[in-house]
């Protein structure tokens, strides 16, 4: 009887190689994201909080988070703000929305659209955001947003300051468009 456990095991893992093989055989058809991603942006004198770069990052262990890093064409200054969308499904509606004053709390919520939020989700810690020099990071936990943990996640970012007009708003990639996705961590 002591073989039963090994004869599962083998069966299972057979499974297990029949199911790779069939994700490996369609790749071809549906590649998948990379765990890296780096958009460029035009540097704009006429912005506010100017973005020139933004970059997407895995999570490189399930216990480690994925980071977006925002390159600004100067420093961070008293009135600066950042707001960060995510989407999680690959339907290019924003799921996620983080936003955060220089110098200030940040507050992350659920969201609908580019204009309508959800649920404030601060307390989960699901994404930190830390505005320092001319960056601005964003960890994000997608573990901690429940199950199931999205595989892939595409941002849209913009950046702004207190008191200037609309215009003088920031966009990137463009105004609520988002990236492509990178995956949320490697798959292993
Ligand atoms: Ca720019
Ligand atoms: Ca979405």
């Amino acid at each position: 009887m002591t073989v039963r456990p090994y004869a599962a095991a083998a069966a299972a893992g057979t499974a297990l190689v029949t199911l790779l093989s069939t994700v490996l055989t369609a790749a071809p058809a549906q590649a998948l994201p990379p765990t890296t991603r780096t958009v460029k942006d035009a540097t704009e004198p006429d912005k506010a909080y100017d973005i020139t770069q933004v970059t997407l990052r895995s999570a490189p262990k399930p216990n480690r988070p994925a980071v977006v890093i925002v390159k600004h064409a100067r420093g961070v200054k008293a009135g600066d703000a950042v707001e960060v969308w995510f989407d999680l499904d690959g339907d290019k509606v924003p799921d996620l929305h983080v936003s955060g004053d220089a110098f200030s709390e940040f507050t992350v919520r659920k969201a609908k659209s580019f204009t309508k939020d959800g649920k404030d989700i601060s307390n989960k810690d699901v994404a930190r955001l830390a505005m320092a020099g001319s960056t601005s990071k964003i960890r994000l936990f997608l573990g901690r947003l429940g199950q199931p943990t999205p595989t892939a996640f595409a941002v849209a970012v913009k950046s702004s300051t207190f008191d200037m007009p609309d215009s003088t708003d920031d966009w990137a990639p463009a105004t609520k468009k988002f990236t492509k996705p990178v995956l949320a961590a490697p798959l292993t």
